[in-house]
């Protein structure tokens, strides 16, 4: 595994697939094996929005963009945590991003977060890992946009962009997903459509609502562009505003508190799926609750009992 690791850091393509792979599938020869590598942190840009908002479109326009301003190497994960079977989304968004087949300066890479707990986090933050080592900056992750995902990228990224379109509902749905709150940055895409006004205003009330921030603690608005992702427009702007944010979190040094945000998170995330594991596993522990399921199957005790057993157990 230390091999296929180091295959990986020296920019093999074969190797990081495979890797990627093994990641997905929780692999903890190759997990502990990425765990000692030196891992680089590369910027890394979540988008999350709707479903049809255009987020895999106007990505890959974005992906045109930060190349031509420079980046070496950057990957794009498209994540879709409600199923690992629903091939239409993901798909769609091969399609959309077959104009950076040829480049080898792009890598996509499609995943599905099957039901950890913790949900997207698990799985992912192992996925962007592998993608950093092998060089890439940035790293995008794309949700497909339904239910906890929406919200859960910005665990994962420094800087979260928001796509919206100027369709019925969209901003009221936006409001009530909590989407807000995450955003950074805010693209109001299909602006080729009527009613981007009137959602920009929707949106303008939304980031009103959002708390204040504490005093002295530094206080960014989420810039708002309007792009036509199947047109190319308002890419560069796009593009300036999520600089900007980046440049904001570096300037104000909160690059570092975000890193250490996110290693408490995936502690969490990784203690709680250690420990569903240990309790069905064949260890002291899942031996130890087997006989407190017994006790409750058979009205011995109660569930609540059981439990406050099993973590006086651990006391000891
Ligand atoms: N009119 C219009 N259509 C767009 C625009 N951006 C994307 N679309 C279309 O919207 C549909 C959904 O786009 P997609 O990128 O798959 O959305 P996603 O589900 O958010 O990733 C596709 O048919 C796109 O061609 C836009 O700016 N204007
Ligand atoms: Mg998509």
């Amino acid at each position: 595994m230390t091999d296929l690791i180091s295959r990986v850091a020296a920019g093999d393509t074969r190797a990081l697939a495979r890797a990627l792979t093994l990641a997905e599938n929780r692999d903890g020869a190759l997990l502990a094996a990425l765990d000692l590598a030196a891992r680089p942190s590369p910027w890394r840009i979540g988008v999350t929005g709707p479903p049809g908002a255009g987020k895999s479109t106007l990505v890959s326009a974005l992906v045109r963009q930060l190349r031509d301003q420079g980046a070496a190497r950057l990957a794009v994960v498209a994540v879709d945590p409600s199923s690992p079977y629903s091939g239409g989304a993901l798909l769609g968004d091969r399609l959309r991003m077959a104009e950076h087949t040829l480049d080898p300066g792009v890598y996509v890479r499609s995943m599905a977060a099957r039901g950890h707990f913790g949900g997207l986090a698990a799985g992912c933050e192992d996925v962007c890992d592998l993608l950093a080592l092998a060089g890439h900056d940035p790293v995008i992750v794309e949700t497909v946009g339904v239910g906890q995902s929406e919200v859960e990228v910005a665990g994962v990224a420094d800087t979260t962009l928001v796509v919206l379109t100027p369709s019925a509902g969209d901003s009221v749905q936006a409001l009530k997903a909590g989407i807000m709150e995450v955003a950074d940055v805010i693209a109001i895409n299909k602006a080729d459509r009527p009613g981007a006004d009137r959602l920009e205003e929707d949106i303008k009330e939304g980031l009103d609502l959002r708390p204040h921030p504490a005093p002295g603690a530094a206080h960014w608005r989420p810039p708002i562009v309007r792009t036509v992702a199947t047109q190319g427009q308002g890419i560069a702007e796009l593009g300036q505003a999520l600089a900007a944010h980046v440049a904001h979190l570096r300037g104000h040094n909160l690059l570092g508190a975000m890193a250490s945000r996110r290693a408490l998170a995936r502690l969490d995330s990784l203690a709680l799926e250690a420990i569903g594991a240990a309790l069905k596993g064949d260890g002291a522990l899942a031996q130890r609750f087997a006989a407190l399921r017994a006790r409750v199957a058979a009205g011995q005790a109660t569930p609540r009992a059981a439990v406050a057993e099993l973590l006086a157990g651990l006391d000891k």
